[in-house]
């Protein structure tokens, strides 16, 4: 039986994935840049300076950036972000999360998060769920993000729970990637085409059902 799940945030507990992504198409245009969906699909899951080196590097001239330009950019970018994120309320919970979040209290199954987001701790706050954490993992606790293991392995081992008795739910390709190579059970959130290399995908978080998903892991 598992011991922890370990939960992304954006696009698993909350849909602040629209969020990020309004907000960068909005400094994407003020680069005289255009990003659709298809494009965002890759700027999920990774830190904030990553999402904007991809952003930037669609257009060949902006490439002598400086740094600081590049600071300046990217708190702009958090400023829209935040603004958008300023009304989250529990409303804004996905369907099927919190009926999981009661099951593992129930079942005594730890329960962390991992995030890639600065913000992490506020929008957990402001979404009323912050009592059902044992630990949260945020960008500010890790020096290699996603894909890398060390978001997830930090709430493992802070837990003091065995890698093998984790299960890590994510909805971004390298989210998987980063708890397949932690060598916990992985489930996918989103469709099989862009999660095909998790352990379990189910295609939206209503169908995260705590016992199918220990179904999954004992197989
Ligand atoms: P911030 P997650 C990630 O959150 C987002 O998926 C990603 O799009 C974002 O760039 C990253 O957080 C950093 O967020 O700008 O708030 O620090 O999916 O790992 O919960
Ligand atoms: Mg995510």
């Amino acid at each position: 039986f598992p011991k922890a799940f370990i939960f992304d945030l954006d696009g698993v507990i909350t849909d602040t994935a629209e969020f990020h992504y309004l907000a960068w198409k909005k400094l994407a245009k003020e680069l005289g840049l255009s990003i659709d969906r298809q494009f965002n699909e890759q700027l999920k899951g990774i830190s904030r300076m990553e999402s904007l080196e991809k952003i930037l590097a669609l257009d060949p001239s902006l490439s002598a950036m400086s740094n600081e330009e590049k600071e300046r950019l990217a708190t702009e970018k958090n400023e829209y972000y935040l603004t958008l994120i300023d009304q989250l309320q529990p409303d804004a919970i996905l369907p099927g999360i919190e009926q999981l979040l009661k099951k593992c209290v129930e079942q005594k199954v730890k329960i962390a998060l991992g995030s890639a987001s600065k913000n992490a701790q506020t929008i957990v706050e402001k979404l009323g769920l912050i009592e059902y954490f044992d630990y949260i993992v945020d960008a500010g606790k890790v020096e290699k993000g996603k894909p890398d293991p060390e978001t997830f392995t930090t709430a493992a081992d802070y837990l003091g729970v065995p890698y093998s008795d984790c299960i890590g739910l994510e909805d971004a390709v390298a989210g998987v990637e980063a708890v397949n190579s932690a060598q916990m059970f992985s489930v996918g959130v989103g469709s099989f085409e862009h999660l095909h290399h998790a352990d379990y995908v189910v295609e939206d978080t209503s169908e995260l059902i705590f016992e199918d998903i220990i179904k999954q892991y004992q197989k």
